[in-house]
């Protein structure tokens, strides 16, 4: 990787800017594959299917039916579905907790508000094909939508692997269809004769798939969150170690050729001995190719101090940040923006991003400033209640008047003012 000796703080934007990707043109090629799907239903997903995939969805069926979903078990190693029960155990005890009890909260004597948490109905999960089978993310996704309560969970991918299907039953999803690509996207927003219409898509995917969840929120449909390429930003110093930093370095940049990986650290002898590492790893890996055209985008930054560091890593705003840093929990109070953060020599990404408990939906592209990742919030909806009793609204009443009347708004001022009346009325003074 290519070392920044000392860079500027002027010279930081340019470094961390994350690469644009000019959406306009996919775009084009995908608002014409929603409103065929729009217009067409089942029929355009089977004529999409046949045209990018060559597949015969007509004759497999776009549903995966109970028994395709039952028989992934038997597929699995033992060891495979001990892990992947563990994983699910761990993810639901974190997500588990953020399930807040609902607190009747006394404003002012008589004048009550609470919050109740409801599962949003109907959502979408979308799993993509390719390379990597990310049945860890129908974990990431299901498992708080269940928790959430929601009623439709409905699974759209392209891959079979049986592990997929093991994780669907997990997390109760309730419906899987044999679709991919854009076109799942607009499945569920629109829903057509087989596949429900959700109120909030979930999931990773191609440009292609992310243009179209972008076009169908534009519509009104709720999305996870805007997904770019994967990135992780690790900061060590002489405390950690050089092979693991460029394991994890690694890990990321195996994602795809353009996931995004940044070491920071104060010590130029620590990231040349990482660069060495680095290569000797890089070299076992089966997705070498894809790794190292990853790593040939990515950037070593070195820095004079730990605050500078702090700063660096605060205005790169990582999708993960790994603190390899011997006071790194303090270190971590004062990071501001980052999607999730794991802390020591003993905590590699890859934990979070299978089985530690934490989601592993983050926000990228630096919107981990105003974004955070998927949670049990993002599966459900906040009812605010209130209730206020005659004497409530004597006490409330009054404020209310005053500032109607003064944003003149007379119909708001006469709903307190004709039951003020009524309440003296019936108990004059
Ligand atoms: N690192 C990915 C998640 C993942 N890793 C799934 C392995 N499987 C999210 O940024
Ligand atoms: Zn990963």
């Amino acid at each position: 990787m290519k070392i920044i000796p000392f860079p500027a703080r002027a010279e930081w934007p340019a470094l961390l800017a994350r690469p644009v990707q000019s959406t306009q043109q996919i775009e084009s090629i995908v608002a014409p594959i929603l409103a065929k799907v729009r217009a067409a239903g089942d029929a355009a997903l089977v004529e999409l299917a046949q045209k990018f995939d060559k597949i015969d969805l007509a004759q497999q069926g776009l549903a995966v039916n109970q028994t395709e979903l039952d028989a992934a078990e038997a597929q699995l190693s033992d060891e495979l579905k001990a892990a992947i029960w563990q994983a699910y155990q761990n993810i639901r005890t974190f997500h588990e907790r953020q399930k807040q009890p609902v607190e009747k909260i006394e404003t002012m004597p008589g004048v009550t508000c609470w919050r109740r948490s409801v599962g949003i109905e109907k959502v979408g999960l979308y799993i993509p094909g390719g390379t990597a089978p990310l049945f860890s993310t129908v974990l990431m996704l299901g498992v708080p939508a269940q928790l959430a309560g929601c009623r439709e969970i409905v699974l759209c991918t392209p891959s079979n692997h049986p592990a997929i299907y093991f994780a669907a039953k997990l997390v109760g999803v309730t419906k899987v269809f044999r679709i991919g690509g854009a076109q799942a996207i607009a499945a569920m927003a629109y829903g057509t004769q087989s596949v429900p219409q959700v109120y909030k898509i979930f999931g990773p995917g191609n440009q292609y798939v992310t243009a179209a969840k972008m076009l169908v929120a534009k519509e009104g449909v709720a999305i996870d969150m805007p997904a770019g390429p994967s990135e992780v930003a690790v900061y060590a110093d002489d405390s950690a170690v050089p092979g693991f930093v460029a394991a994890d370095l690694l890990s990321q940049a195996e994602h795809g050729a353009d996931s995004q990986v940044l070491l920071v650290s104060t010590s130029k002898r620590f990231v040349e001995l990482v660069n060495l590492v680095l290569q000797t790893q890089l070299d076992k890996l089966s997705r070498q190719a894809l790794a190292a055209k990853a790593l040939e985008n990515s950037k070593i930054i070195l820095v004079e101090s730990q605050p500078d560091a702090i700063d660096l890593l605060n205005a790169y705003a990582a999708e993960h940040l790994i603190l390899s840093v011997e006071n790194a929990e303090a270190v971590a109070d004062k990071i501001i923006n980052a999607g999730s953060i794991f802390l020591g020599n003993y905590t590699p990404e890859s934990a979070g991003d299978y089985a530690s408990g934490t989601n592993h939906t983050l926000p990228t592209n630096g919107f981990a400033r105003a974004y955070s990742g998927v949670s049990l919030d993002s599966f459900v909806k906040k009812i605010t209640v209130q209730h206020i009793t005659p004497e409530g609204l004597q006490n409330l009443g009054p404020v209310v008047e005053a500032m109607a009347e003064a944003e003149s708004l007379d119909a708001h001022k006469r709903a307190v003012s004709l039951r003020l009346a009524s309440l003296a009325e019936a108990n004059p003074a």
